[in-house]
């Protein structure tokens, strides 16, 4: 069992449910990661269950060229890879109390690009405010390390774009519901509260040593 090949494991939190109060109940902590994920999980494993020639591909790969699978695995890899994907990162990149600042070489990329972080927070609020329906809000970097913030649909991933995840916002309504209802606004508003800074930092790292 693995969190990056088949068969996919559940990955676990790394704080306890009621952690992110208040700004993300327990109730919904533990919905969204032991069901929702599990789910997406699950699913994913089925897919691949009888599919032996491609139970070697990684996460990853399977995010980034389900396209390249036979006609009936592509869309349930790009759901459910896509699903576990990006809650892998959504549960990573949050911390009970949050961070409260970007640091080192981010901090100095968002106040270039955006001037500075409250600016960048308008923007990536904006982006995440008009991803209709469901999806993510997604700070990305390219090849060159240049940045930018991205809205994805459903559980696509920006890998199929080649940009590379640094954080993101779940704006699924399962995200938010119970304890905000329509108000995808002030969910969005107090989320900024719980962001690792450090594991962000760490990630965009981690991309620009590799390209
Ligand atoms: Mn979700």
């Amino acid at each position: 069992m693995s969190y990056y090949i088949y068969p996919f494991e559940l990955k676990p939190l790394n704080y306890n449910y009621d952690n992110l109060e208040p700004f993300i109940d327990a109730a919904t902590v533990c919905f969204h990661h032991d069901k929702h994920l599990r789910t997406y999980t699950n699913n994913l494993n089925k897919a691949l269950e009888s599919h032996l020639t491609f139970q070697s591909w990684d996460l990853i790969r399977l995010v980034s060229e389900y396209d390249k699978l036979p006609l009936e695995l592509q869309k349930p890899v790009r759901n459910n890879a896509g699903g576990v994907y990006n809650h892998n990162l959504y549960f990573d990149i949050m911390m009970p109390g949050g961070s409260k600042m970007p640091i080192d070489t981010l901090k100095n990329l968002i106040d270039k690009k955006f001037g500075n972080y409250d600016n960048f927070k308008a923007e990536f609020k904006n982006i995440a405010l008009g991803t209709f329906g469901s999806g993510y809000a997604c700070l990305v970097s390219n090849n060159e390390g240049q940045i930018e913030i991205i809205s994805v649909s459903n559980q696509d991933t920006t890998l199929s774009r080649s940009l590379y995840t640094i954080i993101l916002i779940d704006v699924w309504e399962h995200s938010y519901y119970l304890k905000y209802q329509n108000r995808r606004n002030e969910y969005i508003d107090n989320w900024f509260n719980l962001i690792n800074w450090e594991v962000a930092e760490n990630n965009y790292k981690r991309i620009t040593s590799k390209v």
